[in-house]
């Protein structure tokens, strides 16, 4: 039996393009400086965002730390977004490590956070309150059904965080799943960030890898916070060749995942006792709810495993679901089927344990 894991785009497996390349790969001592396979990949991915210098890191969750904590001093405040994974996934890093206050304020469906809400966050001159320096925007946003923000709102963030003299940092875990979604170049979603991350493990398909971008003066700081939390690695250039055949190979086919994520989405809108925002599908994410009290939420997730198809769970009745490279257009139509078979199973059982 196939195992069809929708659980996230983090399943994926390194392309065959990847191992060879690993094996292969140029290697020094990174924390000299002086692994020609990282410090060239580094070269690429700030040329392909726009920015002056680029940091590899081993996750996106070290990415987002390492940014903050350069940003950032103790005691002072980030804010973000209520939904962001800064926020929700990240285990509490930056308070944690940093000593650093996270101040949250609503993301709408779409991902976005109110311009107002953002303004009335920022703390004003006052011996009483903790100095903002720091605003987050996540770019596609993951909790908000994969959205992809848009380069004109980035830019609005960008110039209300100029004009209150803050830094904006982007955690653009799958931020090419954005520019596919908008039909953008990357820059557009970057021009006014002052740093972000992106991650080569999800989408890309690289087995491990994010990097860090910025000026070249916050790449140099950001260097230190690094090594500070463990990241200085050394022959990372066995991690590096797989990131930069992710670059060259797979940004381009994103949009597949997009295509069938939508079908997926379609056909669960076509199933009694599934509920789907359709409005919502832009990228590689759905959410879907379970509306039936005939089947439990954790019976859905129990049933689909013994089908071979794993999804997550993410609220007392919601489930993701994430498409990408190896999910084919046959394991679209099989999950469909899965799912009308499951709810259709449950309701043809409860009508029979109805009738007794
Ligand atoms: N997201 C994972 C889980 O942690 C939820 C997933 O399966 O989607 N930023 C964003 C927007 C992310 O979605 C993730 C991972 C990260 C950062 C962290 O990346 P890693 O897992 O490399 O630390």
């Amino acid at each position: 039996m196939k195992i069809i894991d929708l659980r996230s785009d983090t399943v994926t497996l390194p392309t065959p393009a990847m191992r060879a390349a690993i094996y292969s790969a140029d290697l020094g001592d990174d924390v000299y400086g002086e692994d020609p396979s990282t410090n060239r990949l580094q070269d690429m991915a700030a040329e392909q965002m726009g920015k002056e210098a680029a940091l590899l890191v081993p996750s996106g969750t070290m990415g987002n730390l390492t940014c903050v904590l350069t940003h950032c001093r103790r005691g002072e405040e980030v804010i973000v977004g209520d939904k962001s994974h800064i926020f929700l996934n990240e285990a509490g890093g930056v308070s944690a490590l940093g000593g650093i206050q996270v101040h949250t304020v609503p993301n709408q469906p779409d991902g976005t956070i109110r311009l107002e809400d953002i303004e009335a966050a920022i703390r004003g001159d006052n011996i009483h309150f903790p100095r903002t320096r720091l605003i987050c925007l996540e770019n596609t946003h993951n909790r908000c059904n994969g959205a992809p923000l848009s380069p004109e709102y980035l830019d609005s963030v960008a110039s209300l965080a100029k004009r209150h003299g803050l830094n904006l940092h982007l955690d653009g875990a799958r931020i090419f799943n954005a520019a596919a979604a908008l039909g953008v170049d990357v820059r557009e979603l970057t021009r006014g960030v002052d740093s972000l991350i992106f991650c080569f493990s999800k989408g890309l398909s690289a087995p491990i890898g994010s990097i860090v971008c910025g000026s070249r003066e916050f790449i140099a700081e950001a260097l230190r916070t690094r090594k500070m939390l463990g990241g200085g690695m050394r022959q990372t250039g066995i991690i590096a060749a797989a990131c930069t055949v992710a670059l060259e190979e797979m940004v381009e086919r994103l949009s597949e995942d997009h295509m069938y994520a939508r079908r997926l989405a379609e056909g669960i809108a076509q199933i009694p006792g599934l509920s789907i925002d359709l409005d919502q599908v832009k990228t590689n994410i759905i959410f879907f709810d379970l509306r039936s009290d005939r089947l439990a939420a954790d019976d859905l997730i129990t049933r689909l495993s013994k089908k071979g198809i794993k999804v997550s769970r993410t609220g007392p009745s919601r489930f993701r679901m994430v498409t990408h490279y190896g999910i084919e257009p046959q394991d679209i139509d099989a999950v469909l089927v899965a799912l009308r078979e499951t709810m259709e199973g449950s309701s043809h059982e409860n009508r029979i344990e109805g009738t007794y």
